[in-house]
């Protein structure tokens, strides 16, 4: 086998190059050049300097994380470095793309750095639930400090090369088209240095002893809320702590053994899981990867509401222009006063600058009429969940917008296919579910119709990524993947209340799971009115009552629970005595019920709706369901999403916990797919 690193002479200068497509992640045959290429430079006494870079895109994106689980192979990344670091010759690192991970501790071994102004550096490994395990928790903090050191590997954020340079990670800034030649040159100029800077042996930029404690007691004052739940924050902190309190050597074994740990933990696997399933997410098994797009220069909106508006704005902040459609002008002028108000925040925030919310409202327009939609290339509707409501648009829509464009429903629930029929071109009808607030929101389900054709899917697809969205492709059926796996546990825990159970202990059971929300508060911010008939004088269940005492959810401050001015909620005697009043009515006997009752019978039966959605083909596979949950629902992503945890928990055991509650859950139709994986010892994923 070829290796994929080969040297080039430059005169007395050597240049080792890997080529590693598609990121030149550090397997290990890079590693074995990597080394190799250097010795060969340090045998040969006519080699003055040693550059180390890359072809293709990008420098080194990390290590290969297909590796991580597998026996080891190779010389290891922190064995290599080290020989590099121990080098007499200068050794620089020219770096384009990203340096991420084990690429920037490949950087950081090196004496010099020198970047395009358009490189990424960062140690995004606390991201796969890991820490930088080649001495980047050690070299790092020497370069640029224990401050920017803790930001940097804590939250796995790279900076850009200009920052770099302004906090010293990097040396000088390259030509964006002239990095190997400017990096030979600097290397030459370096090379009649008498020593080079051994990044493990600097102290200069690390904290003196009397300081060290209030830096960290400051950082996890201020970020501890931001690292709940995951393992890999706290062990990033220990290892940058180790770097300010002990000599390099020792640090070094702190980092290694706190690697070690992560890797084996399940949160690690629960995060590499969800690397690749978002990855995986983007594909779709029978459309082929060169499926001709079709160009989206303009988009059309259906509806300026709250939903229309955010969908709007992921494409206005693109650079795509939006026409906007109402039934009146007081409601365009409403939502796009929403729209405005939404970009102020985001400047005021710092998450945007004025300039660019500007150009983005700049490129919205609105009209009254269906004929100034018709050279739009995509036509999204948002407008009232009602299956009459939506035929009438899409048959407008078929009439009015030009032949070829392709026509999105944004419906939470209802066949995508019904709604097509109202048109002539049913090929062109696809769902497009965003989820609330539909600006921020990271989700798009992509609702394949049964003719929905393979350029439709393949263009709503990529122009998902455009918007920064992560999209996953379902199939028909009601709710789609989140919701339809969201009513299960909604029926549950409703049960449950009236078994005895409070919703503050089922939200309580929810959010130490790890979930931001449980159901009862979610039912609280989506507004327990939605789908009420609306007549107050119909009192036929618990919310139908709630409903007509106004205590609706948030927005008229007081759902299941009480509400302050700033949304904040306690739990509510009121409600807890309706509870009571109405198990008694329906005559349900009341007792004690245990957390655990409440995790089989809310998230067994989630898992188990996930085996059915899989069983009918609605999901292509378990971890599209995963990718769903954690960018839909704010599943932690250290369990990794529900298929995910269910694989963990072992299918058995789901099986068996809903056998267990099968008496309480008669309705519920248990997944011959997950018996069988019961049955087997298989996993989803
Ligand atoms: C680490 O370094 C640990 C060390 O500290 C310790 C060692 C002892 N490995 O994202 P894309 C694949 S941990 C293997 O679509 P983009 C990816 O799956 C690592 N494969 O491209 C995809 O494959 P496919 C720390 C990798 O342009 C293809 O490359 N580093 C790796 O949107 C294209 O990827 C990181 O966490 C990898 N490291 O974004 C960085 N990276 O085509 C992880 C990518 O089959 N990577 N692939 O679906 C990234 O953040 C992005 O990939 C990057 C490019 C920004 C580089």
């Amino acid at each position: 086998m070829t290796s994929p690193v080969r040297t080039e002479r430059h005169d007395d200068v050597l240049v080792v190059i890997s080529d590693n497509p598609p990121v030149n992640a550090l397997g290990a045959a890079v590693r074995q050049g990597l080394k190799e290429g250097v010795e060969a430079g340090l045998a040969d006494d006519s080699v003055k300097a040693i550059v180390i870079r890359c072809d293709g895109r990008t420098f080194h994106a990390g290590a290969d994380i297909t590796e991580f689980g597998k026996p080891p192979q190779g010389p290891s990344l922190p064995e290599t470095l080290d020989a590099m670091e121990a080098s007499a010759k200068p050794i620089v690192a020219a770096i384009h793309g990203t340096a991420l991970g084990g690429g920037l501790e490949v950087a950081l071994a090196c004496h010099y750095r020198v970047a395009v102004p358009s490189a990424k550096l960062g140690l995004p490994e606390v991201n796969l639930g890991l820490l930088p395990g080649a001495g980047g928790t050690q070299r790092l903090p020497r370069v640029v400090g224990v401050e920017k050191a803790l930001d940097m590997i804590v939250f796995g954020r790279p900076i850009g090369a200009g920052e770099a340079e302004k906090i010293g990670l990097v040396d000088t800034l390259a030509g964006e088209d002239s990095l190997e030649a400017d990096a030979i040159a600097f290397a030459r100029e370096k090379a009649k240095a008498d020593s080079h800077p051994a990044t493990s042996r600097r102290t200069d930029r690390l904290p003196d002893a009397a300081h060290i404690g209030q830096i960290f007691d400051d950082f996890k004052a201020k970020n501890g809320r931001k690292m709940r739940g995951f393992d890999a924050p706290a062990a990033c902190m220990r290892c940058v702590r180790a770097a300010a309190e002990l000599p390099y050597v020792e640090g070094v074994k702190v980092e290694r053994e706190e690697f070690m740990k992560l890797m084996q933990g399940d949160q690690s696997k629960a995060q590499r899981h969800l690397f690749f399933a978002e990855r995986q997410a983007a594909k779709i098994d029978d459309v082929p990867k060169d499926t001709p797009l079709i160009p989206i220069r303009k988009v059309g909106i259906i509806g300026a509401g709250t939903m229309g508006g955010g969908i709007a704005m992921n494409f206005l902040s693109a650079g795509i222009p939006v026409t906007m459609l109402e039934m009146k002008q007081e409601a365009l002028d409403r939502g796009t006063g929403v729209m405005g108000k939404n970009y102020e925040g985001n400047v005021k925030r710092g998450r945007m600058s004025e300039e660019k919310a500007k150009a983005a409202m700049d490129l919205l327009s609105t009209t009254l009429d269906y004929a100034d939609l018709a050279d739009c290339d995509l036509v999204i509707e948002a407008v009232f969940e009602s299956m009459d409501v939506k035929k009438d648009v899409f048959g407008k829509l078929d009439a009015h917008v030009k032949d070829g464009a392709i026509l999105a429903s944004n419906t939470s629930y209802l066949n995508v296919d019904e709604i097509a029929q109202a048109t002539k071109r049913p090929g062109y009808v696809v769902g497009m579910h965003f989820f609330s607030p539909a600006n921020v929101m990271k989700l798009l389900e992509v609702v394949r119709g049964a003719e929905t054709r393979p350029d439709v899917l393949a263009t709503v697809m990529a122009l998902s990524k455009k918007i920064g969205k992560v999209a996953v492709v379902a199939g028909v059926c009601h709710g789609f993947i989140g919701n339809r796996m969201l009513s299960p546990r909604q029926r549950e825990a409703n049960k449950l209340i009236m078994e005895g159970a409070t919703p503050w202990q089922i939200d309580k059971v929810h959010q130490e799971f790890g979930m931001p929300m449980g159901p009862f508060q979610m039912s609280d911010l989506a507004g327990l009115d939605i789908g009420w008939h609306r007549d107050t004088n119909r009192i036929e269940s618990l919310r139908d009552e709630l409903c007509a005492m106004d205590r609706r959810g948030q927005k008229t401050g007081a759902g299941f629970y009480d509400y302050d001015e700033n949304r904040r909620g306690t739990p509510s005697d009121t409600v807890e005595a309706l509870i009571r009043k109405w198990a008694e009515k329906e005559g349900t006997p009341q007792r004690e019920i245990s957390d655990e009752e409440i995790r089989e019978r809310t998230l067994y039966p989630m898992v188990n709706e996930g085996a059915l959605i899989l069983e009918e083909g609605m999901a292509q596979r378990a971890s599209d369901i995963d990718v769903v949950w954690i960018y839909g629902y704010g599943w932690p992503r250290y369990r990794g999403g529900p298929m995910f945890w269910a694989d963990l928990e072992g299918a058995d055991t789901i099986l068996a916990g809903l056998e267990k509650h099968q008496d309480k859950m008669p309705d519920l139709k248990i997944s011959q797919l997950l018996k069988d994986k019961a049955a087997k010892g298989e996993t989803f994923n």
